[in-house]
């Protein structure tokens, strides 16, 4: 059985509607520690540490990189809550290590990782430079490529634990 994965484009309940949802994609949406704090509390008995990653092109013009960085922040959040029921950063927004790179010939980006206390890489975040709405469907192709070869699910379920990206 394939591994649930979780696509999203905003922040835990960042908007209710349409209406709402194009103006967070412009302006970025609510307090991410509010919002991850309520994804948390929905979640209730089924809460975990969710393996997350995020890419976004920052030149998007539709769904502006502020975005991308407020996911990350919420699911730091929510995975700080998951962890061990306390919001004291037992996983949080420091970067762990930060890798900048380019494809041969193609996008220069920077991805940061983000640890437990143990140093386990929980969050992953991708930026990639000049890169605009594309970028969605590039991380899409990544994901089902995923998806689809078992070999990169083992390599992924050894580095994070069950596969269950978060693509923004
Ligand atoms: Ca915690
Ligand atoms: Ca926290």
């Amino acid at each position: 059985m394939l591994p649930e994965c979780q696509p999203a484009v905003l922040e835990y309940k960042a908007a209710t509607d349409i209406a709402s949802a194009l103006i967070v994609m412009q302006t970025g949406g609510p307090d991410p520690d509010k919002q991850g704090r309520l994804a948390y509390q929905n979640a209730k008995a089924e809460s975990r540490v969710v393996p997350t990653i995020i890419f976004h092109g920052n030149e998007d013009l539709v769904v502006n990189v502020k975005n991308g960085h407020q996911v990350l922040s919420q699911w730091a959040q929510m995975n700080d809550y998951a962890d061990d029921g306390f919001d004291n950063d037992s996983i949080n927004e420091h970067v762990y290590k930060k890798i900048h790179g380019q494809v041969l010939n193609g996008y220069r980006y920077t991805r940061s990782i983000y640890s437990n206390t143990k140093g386990n890489a929980i969050m992953e975040k991708w930026i990639v430079e000049g890169m605009g709405m594309t970028g969605r469907e590039v991380a899409r192709k990544v994901h089902i490529q995923i998806l689809r070869d078992q070999t990169l699910q083992k390599k992924w379920c050894a580095l994070f634990g069950p596969f269950e990206p978060l693509i923004n």
